[in-house]
């Protein structure tokens, strides 16, 4: 089974983009893994609708430790079965919360194990000017490109400014296959389905 990571910035929308991408591949039921920065592992099962309610927050940092989705996708005649993996935001610097310290070093961790990265980035943020594609993320995309597949997520493409924040990311980012999604409206979803099915 191949396994994907969705890193980026608290609020970029991860969470959402998993939720709803999982909702999307025909998912009405959801075993999400947690697992603990100290390993410890537990699994819930939730209607898509209570996964959304619970998980995903407008305040930063709900998530506190890797939550996996098991996803399957389209390959060939059959399916192949793909681990989503959602994690803690990253931040620039050392976080005062020692709970999201120890995400945040668990997230990186988990980079170097993984077939595949999707970066999410807030289109809509960087439009308005509030957030540049910061050097936390270009690290990011640096770590990426040494990975077997890696691909950065323009998100909340449904907001205004967004088209704005997507041309400057194409900037920042030349030459880098970048999918613009909205994660609420589910746009940009068959494109990062075929990416990640590509990849084998
Ligand atoms: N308009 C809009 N809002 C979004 C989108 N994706 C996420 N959000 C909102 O952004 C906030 C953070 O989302 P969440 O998935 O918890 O972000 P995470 O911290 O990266 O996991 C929530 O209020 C979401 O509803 C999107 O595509 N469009
Ligand atoms: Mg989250």
């Amino acid at each position: 089974m191949r396994r994907f990571v969705v890193v980026g910035r608290p609020n970029v929308g991860k969470t959402l983009f998993v939720l709803n991408f999982a909702g999307f591949l025909g998912l009405r039921q959801l075993e999400v893994i947690f697992r603990e920065p100290d390993e410890r592992l537990y699994l819930r099962r939730y209607q898509l609708g209570e996964a959304l309610a619970e998980l995903v927050d407008p305040e930063p940092h709900s998530t506190r430790c890797l939550q996996s989705v098991l996803v399957d996708l389209p390959a060939g005649k059959g399916k192949t079965q793909v681990e989503l993996l959602d994690t803690a935001g990253l931040n620039n610097g050392i976080h005062p919360i020692p709970a999201i310290r120890r995400a945040i070093a668990q997230t990186l961790g988990v980079l170097r194990e993984v077939d595949g990265i999707l970066h999410v980035l807030d289109a809509a943020a960087i439009g308005r000017g509030e957030e540049e594609p910061g050097e936390l993320d270009r690290e990011v995309a640096r770590f990426g490109r040494l990975r077997p597949a890696y691909a950065i997520l323009a998100n909340k493409m449904d907001l205004p400014e967004a088209g704005k924040g997507l041309a400057q990311l194409r900037r920042e980012f030349p030459g880098q296959y970048i999918i613009p999604v909205s994660a609420l409206r589910q746009e940009g979803f068959r494109e990062v389905r075929r990416y990640v099915a590509e990849q084998r």
